[in-house]
């Protein structure tokens, strides 16, 4: 979509919107379904860049310490706890601006990703830069789904990060798709954007061809220490409205209402369930901070009848998945 038709429908009245992003919700998705998504910090803190939300960037007195790579069994215990509790798709992020192909760490991930693949849910990293070598490799180690978000606008972005740039996200996002692995990529808001910067963002990401597989919507989480610690809470409707815009948007993705929802009520939810959002972050903790209890989730999903969406994944693995319980 352009800028100036993504102009338009935020220029809409309210509930125009919304009737219309349902419209097209309605089109697109068959049955009321949420992804669950369960995300694992397996590298936390001590990061080399400077993203001014990043409680992880080793610039910042976040209070968040630099850890070791986690052991592959323990991450396979968690990775069985969120089949367990309903998860399909297992996200483990790593506070690294990239990986190189040949290092221990890497060949230590594809190991993890390995035998992680095998438990019957969707398998996503995020891992920062990657060249097409290590985006092939990661492909054939079992990644469906490789999360590199631009988070606002190209004009935006140098206000934002200045250790790497919003070109070197793009060609990463090329080497995902390359390797043939779906993209998954979003935004942050409340970094101090403007509208035509969200939308500006929207408009880069809705032209991705193909266009991504999901899009996750952030709302900052302010994190201590960091240069946007005091900003503002994103107004809730603000955050329907992006998400009513990205499902029309990108009307085939999964439109993930993600960090942000521990200051979210549950009427709000449901209003961006209405509006379009159909996947969410599952677990008490996001990658450091926090995220609605797994209880909780299960108790608003539940109320509002919506129940998990089945995982995609290689028949191979799909065997896996019958024995898993879902939540009530
Ligand atoms: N280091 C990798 C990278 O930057 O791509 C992967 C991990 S990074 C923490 C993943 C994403 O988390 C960021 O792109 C950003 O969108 C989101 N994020 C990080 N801190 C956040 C915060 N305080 N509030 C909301 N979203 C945040
Ligand atoms: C995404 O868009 N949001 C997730 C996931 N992709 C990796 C991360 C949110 C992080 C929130 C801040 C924190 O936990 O430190
Ligand atoms: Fe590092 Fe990613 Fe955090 Fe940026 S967002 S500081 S690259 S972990």
């Amino acid at each position: 979509m352009t800028l100036t038709e993504l102009q338009a429908l935020h220029s809409l009245p309210f509930f125009e919107l919304i009737q219309k992003s349902r419209k097209v919700h309605d089109e697109n998705w068959e049955n009321p379904e949420v992804q669950l998504c369960t995300l694992l910090s397996i590298k936390t803190g001590g990061c080399s860049e400077d993203c001014s939300y990043c409680a992880q960037s080793a610039r910042y007195n976040s209070g968040v310490e630099s850890e070791r790579l986690m052991a592959k069994c323990d991450i396979m215990e968690r990775a069985k706890v969120a089949a367990e509790t309903g998860s399909t798709r297992f996200c483990m992020g790593a506070a690294w601006r990239g990986v190189r192909g040949g290092t221990q760490r890497f060949e230590q991930v594809l190991d993890i990703i390995r035998d992680v693949s095998t438990l019957g849910m969707e398998v996503c990293v995020t891992l920062g830069e990657l060249g097409p070598e290590e985006a092939v490799q990661l492909k054939e180690a079992g990644v469906t789904a490789y999360n590199h978000n631009l988070d606002t606008s190209p004009e935006h972005y140098p206000n934002i990060v200045t250790s790497h740039t919003y070109e070197d996200r793009l060609r990463t996002i090329g080497n995902v798709q390359k390797a043939g692995m779906s993209v998954c990529c979003g935004g942050i808001l409340g970094l101090g954007e403007t509208i035509t910067d969200r939308l500006r963002m929207l408009e880069v990401i809705s032209n991705f061809d193909p266009q991504p597989e999901s899009v996750p919507i952030n709302s900052l989480m302010p994190m201590p220490g960091t240069p946007l610690a005091e900003n503002p809470q994103v107004d809730t409707f603000d955050i329907a409205r992006m998400i009513a815009i990205t499902r029309i948007a990108i009307p085939k993705a999964k439109v993930r209402l993600s960090a942000g929802r521990t200051r979210l009520s549950d009427e709000a939810q449901a209003l961006c369930f209405f509006a379009g959002a159909n996947s969410i972050f599952y677990g008490d903790k996001l990658l450091t901070a926090k995220n609605p209890t797994v209880e909780k989730d299960q108790v608003l999903l539940a109320k509002l009848g919506l129940s998990p969406l089945a995982p995609n994944v290689p028949e191979s693995c799909a065997a896996n998945i019958e024995s898993q319980p879902v939540p009530a």
